[in-house]
């Protein structure tokens, strides 16, 4: 996003459990993506600040197939991402009955990617690979165990055996990731939970399988029980910089608007300096700037802030609720028209039919043109199922609707003449000084008239659609959807608008 300068977090919006891999001078990540489709998204940069999303490990049913009554924030967790033998490992837990633990491998990280090597004999999230120099594969998963297996066909040897689970009392071993670096195989782990105990414990051993030796520091890193802007830092995997520093990626939070802080764009993935003492890693702080780094910035191909739904697949950043059969979603039916049918309801509905984006920006607008003459439809701003805020159009009438719990309600509604409108989305954060919403920021809906001018609906806080109320493991995606018959939307715009 080089719309965001150096600064982190370095890929902002529902980007978690990031895992990071370098070759040479290019550097890939892949993130969790747990209900949508496709899965697992991808991204390259080549100086750790700019990154661009190259595409999605997951994005197709013979990988992926969520079922309609996959909850919010089940599916797809916690990836890790290697290269060895010459191609890109990636392995993740699907965590739906019958998923488990799978490995999809790839010689180009953009794709194709496999089709999964499933490893039934391999239970737990959060699973890691590494290689030992016999060529040896470790996999090590949350708890924290760990077996050999060979990730060619997904056979394990020996027994699943606990290795290290942070100090006594640390709750959540989790997103453990192996290394070898100089003379030592170190195993670093979150511990803590994901919340605001989150944080990042390191262990080491002169072998893969151990025994390991706590690092007396632990835990190198937790912004627990302190008011730093970002929060609930933890599930960190390291990386070396062009200039052979070491840094981590690791996922954390910006709770806003007062105490307790609620956070809006789920769990984002940030960059943090490590150095070694005393053969440890010591985690520097996580700076919201980091336009001082040694070596030559590369941003990106600046993100196009239209989509005019006039190519043949949708961009790699759209995702869609559990699937995305044609039948429900495609260009092809009125070229130059994103078609989306509905299947299943309103978007509550576990077979809603919703695509859109994350929202990356703590402010931020949204606009699309939609014709629902052939049915009911708009432009939402999901969390999941049961907390959203849209704006939808039918024949001729615009109206906002509020889910928040178990709530459900419509807001405002407005005459429209007959045919395509455009509707529209803004976040504020802050929320105005003088308006009535108190939260981290407010969401404003609404349409625009004939003539060009916005009229804004509702104006909702935006803290009903946070992690703190919703819960789970998400963050907001912006998008469009059918609630009835057949709905087609010509563009849409998503701009970062400056607080
Ligand atoms: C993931 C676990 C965690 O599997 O949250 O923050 C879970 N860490 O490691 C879902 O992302």
């Amino acid at each position: 996003m080089s719309d965001t300068g150096p600064a982190n977090p370095v890929i902002p919006g529902f980007h978690p459990d990031p895992s990071i891999c370098r070759i040479g001078g290019d550097y890939y990540l892949a993130c969790s993506s747990f209900e949508y489709f496709p899965g697992v998204p991808l991204f390259h940069s080549r100086d750790l600040v700019h990154w661009t999303q190259i595409g999605n490990a997951l994005d197709r049913p013979s990988q992926l197939r969520l079922p309609a009554d996959v909850p919010s924030s089940a599916g797809i967790y916690a990836p890790t991402l290697r290269h060895h033998d010459g191609r890109f490992w990636l392995i993740v837990t699907d965590v739906q009955e019958g998923g488990g633990n799978l490995i999809v491998t790839a010689t180009d990280p953009a794709g194709p990617w496999s089709d999964p090597v499933r490893l039934p004999g391999v239970p737990g999230i959060d699973p890691d690979l590494a290689w030992d120099e016999d060529g040896t594969c470790w996999c090590t998963v949350a708890g924290v165990s760990q077996v050999r297996i060979d990730p060619y066909t997904g056979k394990t040897y020996g027994p699943l055996r606990k290795t290290w689970s942070g100090a006594p009392g640390d709750k959540a071993p989790e997103a453990p990731h192996l290394y070898r670096i100089s003379d030592y195989w170190y195993l670093l782990i979150a511990v803590g939970g994901t919340e605001r105990g989150h944080g990042v414990a390191v262990a080491r051993s002169r072998r893969p399988d151990g025994p390991f030796e706590p690092c007396p520091a632990n835990p190198i890193l937790t912004h627990r029980s302190t008011d730093h802007p970002v929060q609930n830092t933890g599930h960190a995997d390291l990386v070396q910089a062009p200039d052979g520093s070491w840094w981590m990626v690791l996922l954390g939070v910006r709770p806003r608007g007062g105490t307790p802080g609620w956070h809006v764009l789920g769990r984002e993935t940030f960059l943090a300096p490590v150095t070694w003492v005393d053969g440890w890693p010591v985690v520097g702080e996580v700076a919201v700037d980091l336009s001082d780094l040694p070596w030559p910035l590369v941003p990106g191909p600046d993100e196009e802030r239209r989509d005019d739904f006039d190519e043949n697949a949708l961009r790699p950043a759209w995702i869609s609720v559990r699937d995305r059969p044609a039948e429900y979603c495609t260009t092809e039916e009125r070229p130059g028209w994103l078609t989306l049918r509905a299947r299943d309801g309103d978007l509550d509905a576990p077979g809603a039919v919703f695509t859109g984006r994350r929202q990356q920006h703590l402010s931020c607008r949204a606009r699309t043109l939609v014709d629902p003459s052939e049915g009911r439809g708009g432009l939402a701003v999901r969390l999941d199922e049961r907390h959203h805020y849209a704006v939808e159009a039918s024949g001729t009438e615009v109206r906002v609707v509020a889910r928040v719990g178990p709530l459900r309600t419509v807001v405002a509604t407005h005459p429209v003449p007959d045919g395509p409108v455009v509707l529209g989305v803004t976040v504020t954060d802050p929320p105005p000084p003088q308006g009535p919403c108190t939260g981290p920021d407010v969401v404003s809906l609404g349409f625009e008239q004939p003539d060009g001018t916005f009229t804004v609906l509702a104006t909702l806080d935006g803290r009903y659609l946070s992690t703190e109320v919703a819960g789970g493991f998400t963050g907001r995606v912006i998008g469009v959807y059918a609630a009835a018959g057949t709905v087609h939307f010509d563009w849409f715009d998503y701009e970062p608008l400056k607080p």
